[in-house]
């Protein structure tokens, strides 16, 4: 591959990241950070040697069959990478890598920000005093009550390295550790997290005051928590997603919290991002969501962190190397 390869970037990333690609590629930016469309996309795999997409772009057989024989590498800005058919891209010899670690704490934060803010009605308690709705009469003994998260059961979904941030986090602020994973975490870690592993989701799921995903969205985990797993909820239950929408039936999710099956959920992603399911809104409304606009790792200490992981893999991968987040269809 040439020594500066043409290196196009489908979003707006942080000046010093961007700064930094152009010393060191011929890369093409996306000043304005107009999403790309479909047709852009597909001309920028024709020309590319490096793709530098993130979670808005669909990188799908469709668009990657049309890729020119210079795309080499595709490097994610970002850590889940469920935007990309990993399969086709490995059958076209293109190497896909990722940014996971960097965003590990500041996914865990928003997660516990979630935990605490549903509950604790934290945001209809802020929307009241910003409306000025003239609906707080002063304080009272009986109004406004949430529920308490100190000693609760959290069930944890996942238990990669977003999925232990949390844990760590949880701890401090009293919550019982409980977790549902493909494999047992190593036993020095379930000890230090003093947690406890669940074999059968369903059985978990059925005891738990709050349930966190955490979890990446791939073929095995789409609608992980269908209706089915949904309605084993405790109606006490809240239900915490900063992983990927597509890992609960949203619809089924909105209806149980309407018919008072499950107490409430904090979410960051949706099934159809950008797109928010209307009822989930409506229940926003009522105060029994707080919905986030995938803010998860949104710090721009987090986002630099993630643009020099993208630049270390371009770079790796030129000179020759193995990049170090290289991410394959049997790691998922
Ligand atoms: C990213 C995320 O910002 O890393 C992920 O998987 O969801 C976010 O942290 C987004 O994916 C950018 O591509």
């Amino acid at each position: 591959m040439a020594d500066r390869p043409i290196v196009i970037v489908t979003r707006k990333l942080p000046d010093v990241v961007e700064t930094r690609l152009r010393e060191l590629f011929d890369a093409r930016l996306n000043l304005d950070d107009k999403p790309f469309s479909r047709e852009e996309l597909i001309e920028a795999v024709k020309t590319a040697n490096v793709l530098v997409p993130t979670v808005t772009d669909r990188i799908d057989r469709a668009v990657l069959s049309q890729a020119g024989p210079d795309l080499k590498l595709i490097s994610q800005f970002g850590t889940g990478v469920d935007n990309i058919d990993l399969e086709t891209a490995r059958n076209r010899s293109i190497i896909v890598t990722n940014t996971p670690g960097v965003l590990t704490e500041d996914t865990a934060d928003m997660t516990m920000a979630l935990i605490l803010a549903v509950p604790r009605r934290l945001t209809e308690g802020a929307i009241m005093l910003k409306t000025d709705s003239g609906e707080w009469q002063g304080w009272s003994p009986t109004w406004m009550l949430g529920h308490r998260i100190y000693g609760k059961r959290l069930g944890i979904v996942g238990m990669g390295r977003i999925g232990q941030a949390v844990a760590k986090r949880a701890r401090a602020f009293g919550l019982q550790i409980h977790y549902h994973n493909r494999r047992r975490v190593a036993p020095d870690v379930e000890k230090a997290l003093e947690a406890t592993y669940w074999d059968s989701l369903d059985q978990m799921l059925a005891r738990m005051d709050i349930v966190s995903v955490n979890c990446p969205h791939t073929p095995a985990t789409y609608h992980l928590l269908s209706a089915r797993r949904l309605k084993m909820l405790r109606p006490e239950a809240f239900i915490v997603n900063t992983s990927r929408g597509e890992v609960i039936d949203e619809n089924a999710l909105a209806r149980l919290i309407e018919s008072g099956e499950i107490a409430g959920a904090g979410l960051d992603v949706f099934e159809h991002e950008p797109a928010v399911n209307p009822k989930l809104v409506k229940l926003a409304r009522a105060g029994k969501v707080v919905l986030l606009p995938h803010t998860g790792s949104a710090t721009i200490e987090g986002r630099i962190d993630m643009g020099e992981k993208v630049i270390i893999n371009i770079k790796t991968f030129i000179d020759g190397h193995r990049p170090p987040d290289r991410v394959l269809p049997s790691m998922l």
